[in-house]
């Protein structure tokens, strides 16, 4: 602050002072407020550094006299516009005539079309240059003029339009941008606010980091993502602007529709949202403009010497702006205009229905083009536009500005007749097409001015969007066995956790001679963690500004390196942005048409619970890539307890149908699995699905993969889901009693405990199986079983899981680190008796042995599982399984360790 710098002058000091008082006492607050404006343009001018400020007055950025021409010939683009508003809104009205609570939204679109149409007509570029065009992220509701733009340009049939929201026929119009349903058209999903505007920023920064790195040239494409004013107040929306601005993206603009209104009604009913966006987005870094009036206002303000009208401006809040769009002129010059003469003076020229014509800036395309070129020119930041507009402009007096407008699903015949004279239609739509009950649809045909004129822009703006195009690529020289060849041999008697197997498999990914440019490491900040120093050393650190310092550590081996061309994306303490970079990058063989394999390495507990809705729309939009959950069980990582044990994450990940789980337990399954993965990703057959494997920091010898025919074997197991580890025990002298034991990741060791005690204790001979998926012996069991159920002649199939277990007898126990609703996904395709052992309950911090002991996951637990289940078909006296309690010290009595 100004108080803490010596004043070198404070006579001269004084006399500023005092003029500035004397300028507020003579002629009042505005007019100090203008000359410090002035002041401070004039500072930035002569280069006098200044903090930026973060709020302006509430007028638009640009004034009028720096306007740029317009290029464009209004008049079509009014009617082009017209027609385009009058499908989208004919489309959802259609859609809830014939389908009752069928959905759809009129408003958003109705507000935002002029926001589009600028972009569509001068700036968004296609990609029929064989470029890669602009990537625009388009606000989900405002799906219906997007659909309703590409059937006036010919490219969706009227019959698609009549199938939205109907998608069950396969030739339906998905409600909202979904590429998974519509994979040539929607390229990126944003209905689940908040998500657009974090992957459009996430996306800008992969696009830099493939420039940088020289995998692709991304630099002639901007990332344009449009935004509501409402879905400002998701953190996803926001918490990311500070990276844009850091690492100045200036390939990025968002657009932010300001109807001023959510759902529900008011955005900022009491304030001012354009207001407090401004604050936000230029405290991040981001350049702001604001086009919040338009033309017929400039006049207005020009008049406007004494500063009343911009005083009212900047005073009235959003809830009364947004009732002046409801009512009339008269209303407008009492309420807006009238308490100040002066004011009222103002206006005294224009009539009421002047007054109540006066539309804001996000209606205006001039002041719109005007913003938008700009943006286009920004060098150096990142650039949002925040455009006020009315919610639901032009769909007449019940439904624009309305609280309820968001909702509207259908418009009546009167207001359609309404609708369709505000758009100057009647010429397209005379009034006997609106006796039918269901409105027509209105294409300008081939050779008319409005085709022409729509047709040619798009011509040279490179072809239509949204247009998602998946390229054929020259596919890459895969990995062969060596990459892995560490994983199959295994480490000796040298301990070593999968997280460690997986962090070298990594490096040696990196490493490859073809694949391993493309490879890109993805970390939130817990690569230490993950053992993945060695990494950053050799592949460094992606840094858009170098490492402009010396590292504390520049002297070590393992120093913290950080490089332009860095290949490791390391994103700080943000798994939401980790997962957005993962999501650009594993989708990058569509948008960039260069396939990349992104492994994101996380703390398993913060994967899929936090960043859930993430997870389901890396599905969506078919993204392709490695997940890897790391620290991961719940009795495996000890001492971190309750918020950091993670028992349920191969759980919620079973929900994404997208996705391939699975929880290895020893290096060399970790090889197998990601064979086939990178295969499957990368090879000439890729597959648009993703895979996550559960990672532990438990330490024990790795086991080599078996060579010969039996190596074969256990990689089909893998792969499929389980395969038999170890044959049933050798029994000293006893009996012929049998169970099988399941195990996952580090639970491999109670298993093979507990199959020791059985077979020396009890006189039982338990084999062991290594279950690497419960999800896919899930998924194969469930088609067996609809494929029988629909084929009632065909000879019955039998799943694979029950093929496996159906040589042995006896009871089968299973036992993981997660819910038992993991194994139990399984459960009715075992064909014996079935139980399972898991962790359900909150975590805690202790010991492994401990954690182990109060989940009853341990190999006493395991024995006395056995035991009872042989005493329940009578292989087993009840007394045994006393026995056996009362040897291992467990209390029976103590309450559930799931019930607290
Ligand atoms: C994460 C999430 N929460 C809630 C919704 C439901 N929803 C759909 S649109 C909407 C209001 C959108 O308001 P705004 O962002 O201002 O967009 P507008 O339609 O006004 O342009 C809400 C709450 C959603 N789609 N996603
Ligand atoms: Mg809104």
């Amino acid at each position: 602050m100004s108080h803490q710098l010596p004043d070198i002058d404070p006579q001269e000091t004084a006399e500023w002072i005092d003029s500035f008082d004397a300028v507020v006492d003579a002629e009042g607050r505005p007019r100090a407020r203008f000359l410090l404006m002035k002041l401070l343009e004039r500072a930035r001018a002569m280069q006098v550094d200044f903090p930026a400020t973060v709020s302006t007055p509430y007028v638009n950025t640009i004034p009028q006299d720096q306007e740029p021409w317009f290029p464009g010939d209004e008049y079509v683009e009014r009617r082009i516009r017209a027609y385009i508003r009058w499908n989208a809104a004919a489309m959802v009205s259609r859609a809830n005539y014939r389908s009752e609570g069928i959905g759809g939204h009129l408003a958003t679109y109705a507000s935002s079309a002029s926001l589009y149409e600028v972009g569509f007509n001068h700036f968004f570029r296609g990609k029929s240059d064989g470029g890669f065009g602009d990537l625009v992220y388009f606000q989900g509701h405002g799906s219906p003029g997007i659909y309703a733009r590409a059937f006036v340009e010919g490219r969706l049939t009227e019959d698609q339009l009549d199938h939205f929201r109907q998608e069950v026929s396969g030739r339906g119009l998905p409600s909202y941008p979904h590429p998974r349903l519509l994979p040539e058209f929607w390229e990126y999903p944003t209905v689940s606010m908040g998500l657009g505007g974090l992957c459009a920023i996430y996306q800008a920064h992969a696009a830099r980091y493939l420039l940088q790195r020289e995998i692709v040239d991304t630099s002639a494409s901007r990332i344009w993502a449009f935004l509501g004013d409402g879905e400002l107040d998701e953190v996803e929306s926001i918490g990311a602007l500070g990276v844009a601005g850091r690492e100045h993206l200036d390939n990025l603009i968002f657009v932010v529709n300001c109807n001023l209104q959510r759902l529900d009604g008011p955005v900022r009913g009491n304030g001012k949202v354009i207001q407090e966006a401004e604050a936000t987005f230029r405290g991040a870094g981001w350049n702001v403009i604001k086009v919040i009036w338009g033309s017929k206002w400039d006049e207005l303000l020009a008049r406007d010497i004494d500063g009343v009208l911009l005083d009212k401006m900047n005073t009235t809040p959003d809830g009364e702006f947004q009732k002046y769009a409801t009512e009339s002129g008269a209303y407008i010059r009492e309420h807006f205009f009238g308490p100040d003469p002066r004011l009222r003076r103002l206006v005294e020229h224009l009539s009421d229905a002047d007054l109540q014509a006066l539309p804001r800036g996000g209606h205006d395309y001039r002041k719109l083009y005007a913003a938008y070129k700009l943006a286009t020119e920004q060098v150096g930041q990142p650039t949002v536009i925040l455009a006020k507009t009315v919610k639901g402009w032009t769909l007449g007096p019940e439904i624009e500005a309305r609280n309820a407008t968001h909702q509207i699903k259908k418009m009546t015949k009167a207001q359609l007749l309404a609708l369709r004279d505000r758009l100057y239609l009647q010429e397209e739509i005379p009034d006997e097409a609106l006796d039918a009950e269901q409105p027509p649809y209105y294409r300008p045909p081939e050779g008319s001015p409005a085709h022409e004129y729509l047709s040619g822009r798009r011509k040279v703006l490179a072809g239509p969007l949204p247009s998602r195009v998946v390229r054929a690529v020259t596919h890459y020289a895969l990995p062969d066995d060596k990459a892995f060849s560490d994983m199959f041999a295994g480490s000796g008697a040298q301990a070593a956790s999968t997280t460690m197997a997986f962090a070298r498999l990594l490096r040696n990914l990196a490493r490859d001679p073809a694949l391993g440019r493309y490879v890109a490491p993805i970390v939130p900040d817990e690569a230490r963690t993950f053992g993945l120093e060695p990494l950053i050393a050799e592949s460094k650190i992606y840094a858009p500004e170098g490492q402009r310092y010396t590292p504390v550590d520049s002297d070590l081996i393992l120093r913290y390196a950080e490089d332009r061309k860095g290949q490791i994306l390391q994103e700080g303490i943000t798994e939401a942005g980790a997962m957005a970079t993962f999501i650009a990058l594993a989708t990058s063989y569509a948008t960039w048409g260069r396939p990349m394999l992104p492994i994101y390495l996380f703390y398993s507990m913060f994967g899929f619970q936090r960043i859930g809705d993430l997870a389901w729309l890396l599905g969506d939009i078919r993204g392709r890539g490695i997940l890897a959950g790391c620290t991961a069980g719940r009795t495996t990582l000890q001492g971190e307890g309750l918020q950091h044990d993670d028992g349920h994450s191969p759980l919620l990940a079973s929900v994404n149908p997208a996705a391939h789980i699975y929880d290895p337990a020893f290096a060399y399954e970790i090889g197998v699995i990601m064979h086939d993965a990178v295969t499957r990703i990368m090879g000439p057959e890729p597959e648009d699905r993703f895979w996550y494997l559960t990672l532990y920091n438990e330490n024990y010898p790795m086991p080599p993969l078996p060579t010969g025919d039996a190596g074969d074997v256990v990689r089909a197991g893998v792969l499929r889901g389980m395969y038999r580890f170890a044959e049933p025990a050798e029994v000293p002298d006893g009996t012929n009693r049998r169970a099988t034991l399941l195990f996952s990741g580090p639970m491999w060791q109670v298993a093979m405990e507990a199959r020791a005690m059985l077979a020396a204790d009890w006189g039982v001979s338990a084999d062991a199986w290594s279950v690497t998926s419960y999800t896919e012996l899930r998924e194969d069991a469930l088609s067996v079983e609809r494929a029988n159920r629909l084929h009632p002649h065909a000879e019955r199939a039998v799943p694979y899981v029950t093929r496996a277990l159906a040589d042995g007898t006896g009871p089968v126990v299973a036992v993981t680190d997660y819910l038992r609703a993991v194994p139990d996904q399984v459960a009715r395709w075992v064909p014996r008796p079935f139980v399972s052992l898991g962790t359900d309950g909150f975590g805690r911090s202790d010991t492994r042995a401990a954690l182990r002991r109060f989940f009853e996951v341990d190999a006493a637990h395991l024995v006395v599982a056995v035991l009872s289940e042989l005493a329940d078909t009578g292989d087993a006296k009840r007394d045994e399984v006393a026995e056996a309690i009362g040897r291992y010290e467990i209390d029976a009595d103590s309450a559930d360790p799931w019930t607290d």
